[in-house]
């Protein structure tokens, strides 16, 4: 049984497709007119082993905001989609990852339900080439509302903010990898004593 999912997202301010196959081998072709956004979804796609394809024309000559929150809100609607019924997987996932003198540590549940707790260090550097570092938290707000999971992602120490960024998506990749792995003692079972996720 695969596990993919497809969203396509069309307004007047940008045009998305998403694709992801959670039990890929990492391969990506992101293109979103965001260098440093598509090297992040290439972090997302490859510590995940997700293969993932994202292609977003948006309209880059407001700002690069409508384009970054889509593709997010895409990007959580594919995952959801390619979850399924979350019969025998893990659904929890942490990871905690390092990049120089950043760390981020994050920790998900696949639980149905939305909610992000975020923390980053202060007075980080506004932009990164043309991504604005404002934007990590709206990224993760999005995904985590069409996613519907529980999201805690905390950087207690950092300075570069590139590195502060990116060793958050790559803690998010792997926390996701292991909360949506299939459990090999849990074959037919769902992670829940609700009935229900
Ligand atoms: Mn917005």
């Amino acid at each position: 049984m695969s596990r993919i999912g497809r969203v396509e997202r069309t307004t007047k301010e940008t045009s998305v497709l998403v694709e992801i196959d959670l039990d890929g081998t990492g391969r990506t072709d992101v293109s979103t007119g965001v260098g440093f956004y598509d090297h992040m979804l290439d972090q997302l796609g490859r510590h995940g082993l997700f293969d993932l394809t994202v292609k977003t024309d948006g309209d880059l000559h407001i700002d690069t905001h409508h384009t970054i929150e889509d593709t997010a809100l895409a990007l959580g609607a594919a995952f959801k989609q390619a979850l399924g019924d979350k019969v025998g997987i893990y659904r929890f996932g942490n990871c905690t990852v390092p990049l120089d003198e950043s760390l981020a540590q994050v920790t998900v549940d696949l639980s149905g339900r939305p909610y992000l707790v975020h923390s980053e260090p202060e007075g980080i550097a506004p932009m990164i080439g043309s991504y604005d570092t404002t934007m990590t938290r709206h990224i993760l707000e999005s995904f985590v509302a069409q996613a519907q999971i529980a999201l805690h992602v905390h950087v207690p120490y950092g300075r570069n903010a590139h590195h502060i960024v990116e060793c958050q998506f790559k803690a998010l990749a792997r926390a996701l990898r292991y909360a949506s792995e299939r459990d090999p003692r849990a074959e037919g079972i769902l992670p829940s004593t609700k009935g229900a996720l």
